[in-house]
């Protein structure tokens, strides 16, 4: 079945490439009709972000920078935003950064500026980019992030980056609860290990993904169209009762002991 979100827009958050799990979702938006909106936070990825861009021809298409460490960078997109579409239907946040060296070794060796970093732009960015969203949301609203299973459970490595995405799950329900009041549902889907530029660099990915393809129910590891599917039920009516809720697109792997 194709789901139809023509006549919608939606913002989506941390395309660096065309592995990027925002790349999957917004291309799954985009078959369903969706008008898109592109941010990126460095000019470092900027050219990428718009030849990808480019491949959708679609001249409706806005690609603008935020870099979620800056309040003024944040009010000025989505000002710019309102004026050149108005009203925004739905928001895909999948952001996330921590310094290479606290995700290995052990998570007590992480300092206070590493962790005041992870938390600022993998946590807090959902809350401030959700506020700056409702202004914009008018008509009603979804909006869907990213987290993984070490949010919930010690996963080897990912450390500090666990400890931030338990506060994002955390936002995930205080926002919902927040902005159900204006029709604004608010989502987190929790994605099996996906390679990505994030992921590059991660020692022992291919192990992960082997112990996936193994054990995890599937017998397989998840792909951006899986996740990209997900996100579109998240932003369709389909899932209008759903709120708060973290959703795990992971092949089932976290069902195991
Ligand atoms: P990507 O590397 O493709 O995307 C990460 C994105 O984060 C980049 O686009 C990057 O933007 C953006 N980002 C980093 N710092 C900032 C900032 N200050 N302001 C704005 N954007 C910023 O990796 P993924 O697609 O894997 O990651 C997307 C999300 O999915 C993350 O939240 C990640 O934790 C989550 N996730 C990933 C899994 C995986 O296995 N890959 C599994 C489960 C969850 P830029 O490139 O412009 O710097
Ligand atoms: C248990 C694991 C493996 C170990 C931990 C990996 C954690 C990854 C998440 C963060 C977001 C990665 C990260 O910040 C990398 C940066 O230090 C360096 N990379 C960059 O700067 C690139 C160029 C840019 C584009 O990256 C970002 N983020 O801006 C977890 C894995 C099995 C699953 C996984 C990979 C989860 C996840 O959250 O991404």
């Amino acid at each position: 079945m194709q789901l139809s979100l023509q006549g919608k827009t939606y913002v989506v958050m941390g395309v660096a490439n065309k592995r990027s799990i925002a790349w999957g979702i917004a291309r799954a938006l985009h078959a369903a009709g969706a008008r898109l909106i592109f941010t990126y936070a460095g000019e470092r990825f900027e050219n990428e972000v718009k030849k990808l861009v480019a491949t959708l021809e679609d001249d409706t298409a806005l690609v603008l920078p935020c870099d979620v460490t800056k309040d003024e960078e944040i009010a000025s997109c989505f000002a710019q935003i309102k004026e050149q579409v108005g009203v925004i239907h739905g928001l895909a946040h999948c952001i996330a950064f921590a310094n290479k060296e606290h995700l290995e070794g052990e998570y007590m060796n992480v300092d206070r500026e590493g962790f005041l970093l992870a938390h600022n732009i993998s946590a807090y960015s959902l809350t401030a980019v959700a506020k700056a969203a409702k202004e914009l949301m008018t008509e009603g609203g979804s909006i869907v992030t990213l987290t993984y299973l070490g949010g919930e459970r010690v996963v080897q490595n990912y450390n500090v980056m666990g400890v931030a995405k338990a506060s994002l799950e955390a936002s995930v329900k205080y926002l919902a609860n927040d902005l159900g009041k204006y029709g604004i549902r608010v989502n987190a889907i929790s994605a099996g290990p996906i390679r990505t530029l994030s992921a590059k660099g991660v020692g022992d990915f291919n192990s992960i993904l082997k112990e996936i393809e193994e054990r995890a129910p599937l017998r397989r590891t998840t792909t951006q169209e899986e996740v990209g599917d997900t996100a579109l039920f998240l932003f369709s009516d389909l899932s209008r009762g759903v709120t708060g809720e973290i959703i795990h697109v992971d092949s089932g792997y976290h069902i195991l002991a």
